[in-house]
């Protein structure tokens, strides 16, 4: 990939470590989410997905903010009496704040560095980890603009949030900060704004140890129980088990055992397991 793409709405920047950056970047808008913005983000999000270079994707926002919601404006008022463009800017919402950002193989971290409102809280959802300022403002804010919580926010915060806490803050539109994120477990980890970015790096260094192949497995498999019965998820996770022995073939699963029980150079559990490319 580029090292650097530029569009209108959006950059996309991978370092030289695996890490891609993908920053909304409508700063003077909050970041403020218009139908280019949902096409310029759906072009990047499948690039950056198909990428090699491309370990570990971060989606965070430009300025102070990491999303203000759907622009009220360009998004809902514009499209109003154009139910064509309406099709092709929400469609285009959901495919890569939900139907990319969710089904990546990649780890994917949301860097919330400022405000998240309204429809932000679809990518966030989506995203795997959350890192966030612990100061950044949220707030499912739909109740003041006199909508329901569409697209498909309500789902997504009633899966990710407790029922009470969804109903709640949709309800009173209050906001809340970041440590309260944390508190709520919509978020995974809460620090100053000036140690967001480091902690973000270390977490991605972290998920960079791991075999990609193990990783993409694993997050596949996590995700994909949590709509299943017990003795379904058991079948489920047998077969995928054995998907992943087959597809995995830098052998990750035999190396370590070898390393462990044989050779013993190797305590699973403190760090990953380290093969050579294959
Ligand atoms: N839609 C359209 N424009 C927006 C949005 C938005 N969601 N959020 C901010 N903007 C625009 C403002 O209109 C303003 O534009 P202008 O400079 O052309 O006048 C610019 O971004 C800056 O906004 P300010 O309000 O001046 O910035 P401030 O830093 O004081 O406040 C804040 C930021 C708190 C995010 C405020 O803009 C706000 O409350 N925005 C709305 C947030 C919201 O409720 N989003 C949910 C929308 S509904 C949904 O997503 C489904
Ligand atoms: C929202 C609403 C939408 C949408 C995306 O409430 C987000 C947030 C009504 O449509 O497409």
């Amino acid at each position: 990939m580029v090292a650097r793409k530029e569009l209108e709405c959006v950059i996309a920047e991978t370092d030289g470590e695996g890490i891609t950056w993908v920053t909304l970047n409508r700063p003077e808008k909050r970041n403020a989410m218009s139908p280019q913005l949902h096409y310029d983000m759906e072009e990047v999000m499948m690039e950056v997905e198909v990428d090699p270079d491309t370990k570990v994707i971060v989606l965070t926002g430009a300025g102070n903010s990491w999303s203000a919601g759907m622009d009220l404006r360009d998004y809902f008022r514009a499209t109003d009496g154009n139910p064509g463009e309406q099709f092709r800017s929400f469609t285009a919402n959901r495919h890569w704040s939900w139907d990319i950002l969710s089904n990546s193989r990649k780890p994917t971290i949301a860097m919330v560095n400022g405000y998240c409102f309204g429809g932000a809280f679809i990518p966030l959802c989506a995203c795997d980890i959350v890192v966030t300022d612990q100061d950044a403002i949220y707030g499912l804010s739909e109740i003041n603009w006199g909508i329901l919580p569409g697209g498909i926010v309500s789902k997504v915060i009633v899966d990710v949030m407790s029922h009470r806490d969804a109903l709640f803050y949709a309800m009173t539109g209050r906001t809340f900060d970041g440590a309260k994120a944390v508190e709520m477990k919509l978020a995974n980890i809460a620090v100053p704004g000036d140690k967001l970015r480091d902690e973000t790096i270390a977490l991605a260094r972290e998920l960079m140890e791991k075999n990609p192949t193990v990783l993409a497995y694993t997050k596949q498999a996590v995700r994909a129980v949590e709509g299943m019965d017990t003795n379904l998820a058991y079948e489920y996770l047998r077969a995928k088990s054995q998907a992943l022995q087959f597809v995995d073939q830098a052998g990750t699963r035999e190396h370590g055992m070898t390393e462990f029980l044989d050779k013993k150079t190797y305590r699973p559990g403190f760090s990953a397991v380290k093969v050579t490319k294959d």
